[in-house]
């Protein structure tokens, strides 16, 4: 089978020229990962052929010998369907999980996503937690963006002013949603920062730059990336109608403790007070 016609293949493309399509991905913005299943690679292994190893930058012994596809370094998402190959590759990793190898695309030369810390230590964290966590997904959503500089850097504060503007968004995120401080992207530093939060979330903001989000599959994954956007958008609306004043009425802690129950979810209490 040739490796544009594999399902997760596919399903990564039309990931990518979706986050496009939503405005997501400027210029090279953005970067997505995913965790290979084994009978997926088996499906794709008369194509890869093994280049030269090279260094993470960190270590990620639980995904040792684990196989990804991912977005490359400056690769444009609008440029991803109409040319897989040179703009998206798989990698391998080595039995220590601190080098990787391409095994196929990036067909006309280039290196994997300057993200790729962070993507792997958070799907490193995901899997330990749960094994079905395989998507991890880095977008510039303008709204989520813009609440950054004007809300403060809290966990508790983005949790709660996001699951107010829309109904469904805690029972989508009831763990509610991480936010890291302004770093400098691309390195481990963030990735650090960035994993810890996702040992509690499925969504990291990142301050004055975007977002993170984790997931079992692509669908899962956008969706979830989507519904924050969304409410953030909703936010910016709402804080522009009313000259910063903001609401005047929302959802208040019981409404949300309703919901989610309704929906058989957890919220996160500590968020509520
Ligand atoms: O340009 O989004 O964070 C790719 C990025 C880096
Ligand atoms: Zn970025």
């Amino acid at each position: 089978m040739q490796v544009t016609d594999a399902g997760f293949v596919k399903g990564f493309i039309r990931m990518a020229s979706d986050g496009y399509s939503m405005g997501w991905h400027e210029r090279n913005g953005g970067n997505l990962s995913y965790r290979i299943r084994s009978e997926e690679v088996d499906e794709v292994r008369e194509c890869l052929k093994p280049g030269d190893w090279q260094e993470i930058g960190t270590s990620v012994p639980e995904l040792s010998g684990e196989y990804f596809l991912v977005t490359g370094s400056g690769k444009y998402f609008r440029n991803v369907e109409l040319d897989p190959e040179a703009n998206i590759c798989i990698l391998e990793l080595d039995d220590k999980g601190e080098r990787f190898r391409i095994c196929w695309g990036l067909r006309d030369g280039g290196r994997p996503t300057s993200e790729l810390p962070s993507h792997l230590m958070n799907l490193e964290v995901k899997k330990k937690l749960n094994p079905d966590y395989r998507v991890v997904y880095h977008a510039h959503p303008a709204n989520i963006i813009a609440l950054t500089f004007v809300l403060p850097l809290e966990d508790a504060v983005f949790s709660r002013e996001l699951w107010e503007n829309m109904t469904e968004c805690p029972i989508i995120f009831p763990a509610g949603v991480g936010v890291v401080p302004w770093m400098v992207p691309g390195g481990r530093e963030i990735a650090v920062a960035t994993a810890q939060k996702m040992e509690k979330y499925d969504i990291a903001v990142w301050a004055h730059h975007g977002m993170f989000a984790a997931g079992f599959d692509f669908d899962l994954t956008f969706g979830l990336f989507h519904t924050a956007e969304k409410s953030a958008e909703i936010l910016v609306k709402i804080l522009s109608m009313t000259g910063g004043a903001g609401k005047k009425q929302t959802i208040d802690a019981d409404g949300l403790r309703a919901a989610t129950k309704a929906f058989d979810v957890q919220i996160e209490e500590e968020f509520l007070k």
